[in-house]
């Protein structure tokens, strides 16, 4: 079964558990825009996501906290099947679930829980915007006057990083990658000539042909697990390969919400499959005999390829991932979680 088909499966049990309507119209288009891809970026989702949560609260004509509690999480499941793989939504979920538990402790008033929803959404936007920018700033330092970069897809987390050293006049150029199927290169190839950056947009094939003009490849992240094993768009890990084949540094971008709890007990971290029309249409597809088709949109690179991750909290080893996800996260390691 592939996503689309759980995802609409998921869709109609909510509706026909009959709890539909308790789920605002808004929220149902977030979660088309998160799957279509007119809201992407790992940590663009993660926002959108906790946005649901404060457009449910604001909606909610719940008289009780159970009531109330119940439409939460009918907007959490529905926005956390949007798309599989980027931990950065259930990671953004989770601040708000955590505070929300928190303050259950208290005894709310329903307005009083809907207040503690709002300040923690807000709490989320703000922090992952500050992380942004933090990231922007350490990542800088790493980067030396005249470096050729290469990035892949487009990772608002890697762009902080060359946006700030360029604007230290560090004189550097990008190469980026087309990155097929959907081209997010084209919109990273945008924003670096906005900033005035001396940018070439090359085929992902092209990869190992330019390697040893690049002096650091940085890339975002869509999820790491527990080993320091990145999980990122489709054709990362062919990139670190070559890399480390041409002896270039390869970095990390990522926010401290990109890191995945659930690999700190063993689960695996799924490979989101989209629809195979983004990589071929029907009609050419039946004049080349209906072959097979596999649209994986992420790959895994091992942590022997990375020389460093770069997060708000400071620059770390793929080996110090098990270390941020448990000051992060540790608290779920203990306890069979419950998402509000
Ligand atoms: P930021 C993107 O996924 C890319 O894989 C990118 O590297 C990652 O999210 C992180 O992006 P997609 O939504 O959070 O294009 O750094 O599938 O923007």
């Amino acid at each position: 079964m592939n996503s689309r088909e759980e995802y609409s499966h998921g869709w109609t049990s909510v509706l026909s558990f009959g709890v539909g309507s308790m789920i605002p119209r808004e929220v149902i288009q977030i979660a088309e825009d998160i799957k279509n891809m007119r809201i992407r970026g790992a940590g663009k989702i993660a926002r959108a996501a906790v946005k649901t949560l404060r457009i449910t609260v604001q909606k909610s004509k719940a008289k009780s906290v159970q009531e109330l509690l119940e439409e939460l999480r009918n907007t959490a499941r529905i926005v956390i099947n949007t798309r599989p793989t980027a931990v950065s939504l259930p990671n953004g979920i989770r601040y708000v679930s955590k505070r929300v538990h928190e303050e259950l402790g208290r005894n709310p008033t329903v307005e009083e829980l809907k207040e503690t929803v709002k300040k923690a959404v807000k709490e989320f936007i703000v922090n992952s915007q500050r992380a942004l920018v933090r990231i922007g700033e350490i990542g800088a330092k790493r980067i030396r006057k005249g470096d050729v970069i290469l990035t892949h897809c487009n990772s608002a987390a890697a762009i902080s990083v060359i946006l700030t050293a360029a604007h230290q006049n560090k004189d550097i150029t990008v190469f980026a990658t087309e990155t097929r199927p959907r081209f997010q290169g084209h919109i990273t190839c945008k924003i670096l000539r906005n900033a005035g950056i001396d940018v070439t947009l090359i085929i992902d094939s092209a990869i190992r042909l330019y390697m040893n003009r690049i002096n650091t490849v940085i890339v975002g992240a869509d999820a790491i697990s527990s080993n320091g094993a990145l999980v990122n768009k489709i054709g990362t890990s062919t990139i670190a390969l070559v890399a480390r084949e041409a002896r270039t540094l390869f970095f990390v971008a990522a926010e401290t919400y990109k890191f995945s709890p659930e690999t700190m007990i063993g689960e695996l971290i799924e490979i989101e499959e989209r629809d195979i029309e983004e990589v071929i249409d029907r009609e050419e597809l039946e004049k080349i005999g209906n072959p097979r088709v596999l649209n994986p949109a992420f790959d895994i690179t091992p942590p022997q390829y990375i020389d460093l991750i770069i997060t708000e909290k400071g620059i770390i080893p793929p080996q110090a991932a098990f270390t941020i996800l448990q000051e992060e996260f540790g608290w779920l390691a203990s306890r069979k979680e419950q998402l509000f």
